[in-house]
């Protein structure tokens, strides 16, 4: 696989500051060696562009920084589109405002191959509040809303290209979904499986009843990877925490899962903050992580994918 590294180094969509040092913090902690050592290609194609902001009128919500993210939003997407077009992208956040721009550019380059885009969206929280219904005004809480085409982004965030069609989104790992964004959900197809769900039926069957319907409809899929899906005490290094979280067996066996499917074609990793982590173990846990979803077993041989 050839691994192309982009940082994406925003931190105003989200209020703690230190979170858009995440992308140095990963690369420092040897997620390219990690990546060669699987034997894989790594070329860094470095930072997005800081863009200038964007003109876009007022909202009558208050929301932070609405012209800079919009912009990073856009510069991202257009790097996403070219990225997008070979080998295996992995956006490092920077908040997860970002995938707003990853995600759309990659869905612009699915839809003109003919291929469905699917997204595994492994967050403690639904990120499924339009810029109507935040009552944070913290951008990292609205992309999903603003790829499933939810309405009010218009005039605000970019025209997005190719919209993700609901029913191919699922979000794993929830604990933490305001009122409004719970009455979207349940207007909406997206699969949301709570920390209950997984309590219950087990991380593996649920994500192995929806990457079956990636497999069957010769989807794309792209993993969207919130640092704060894992529990506190393993993750420190956050800005948004929430108790009770994906163990250290649940988030690795997610991403073998990933691995074998041999469905994932590009990949987020956002939400991270070293000025928060505790020597570096969040950092080294996402690198993991990464591995165990780029080929990483634990007795060290290949499974078929
Ligand atoms: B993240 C929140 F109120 N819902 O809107 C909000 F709980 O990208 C949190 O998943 C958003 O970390 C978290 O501010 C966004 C809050
Ligand atoms: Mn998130
Ligand atoms: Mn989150
Ligand atoms: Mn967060």
């Amino acid at each position: 696989m050839n691994c192309k590294l982009i940082s994406v180094p925003v931190e105003q969509g989200q209020p703690v500051p230190g979170c858009a040092l995440g992308p140095e913090a990963l690369k420092g902690a040897g997620l390219a060696a990690a990546l060669r050592d699987l034997g894989h290609e790594v070329v860094d194609l470095g930072p997005v562009p800081g863009p200038q902001p964007r003109c876009v009128p007022d909202h009558p919500n208050h929301l932070k920084f609405l012209p800079e993210i919009s912009a990073w939003i856009e510069a991202t997407a257009a790097v996403a589109y070219e990225a997008g077009a070979d080998g295996f992208p992995i956006f490092l956040g920077g908040d997860h405002s970002i995938s707003a721009g990853s995600v759309s550019g990659l869905a612009r380059r699915a839809a003109e191959q003919g291929r469905p885009l699917f997204v595994l969206w492994m967050d403690a929280h639904s990120d499924f509040h339009t810029l109507d219904t935040t009552t944070s005004g913290n951008l990292h809480g609205v992309p999903l809303a603003y790829l499933c085409g939810l309405p009010g982004f218009e005039n605000y965030f970019p025209p997005l290209p190719a919209p993700l069609a609901p029913e191919r989104v699922c979000i794993l790992g929830l604990r933490s979904v305001d009122k409004a964004e719970r009455e979207a959900l349940a207007g909406s197809p997206v699969r949301a499986y709570d920390m209950s769900a997984i309590d219950r039926k087990g991380i593996g069957p649920l994500l192995e009843s929806f990457l079956d319907e990636v497999r069957a409809a010769n989807g794309l899929l792209h993993v969207s990877f919130d640092v704060d899906f894992l529990d506190p005490p393993l993750a420190p290094g956050v800005g948004t925490p929430v108790q009770g979280g994906a163990t250290f067996r649940e988030a690795h066996l997610a991403m073998e899962m990933l691995h074998e499917s041999g469905l994932v074609t590009s990949l987020d990793v956002v939400e991270l903050n070293p000025t928060l982590d505790e020597r570096g173990r969040t950092a080294g846990l996402a690198i993991e992580l990464v591995g165990s979803l780029l080929g990483k077993t634990i007795t060290g041989r290949r499974r078929a994918a």
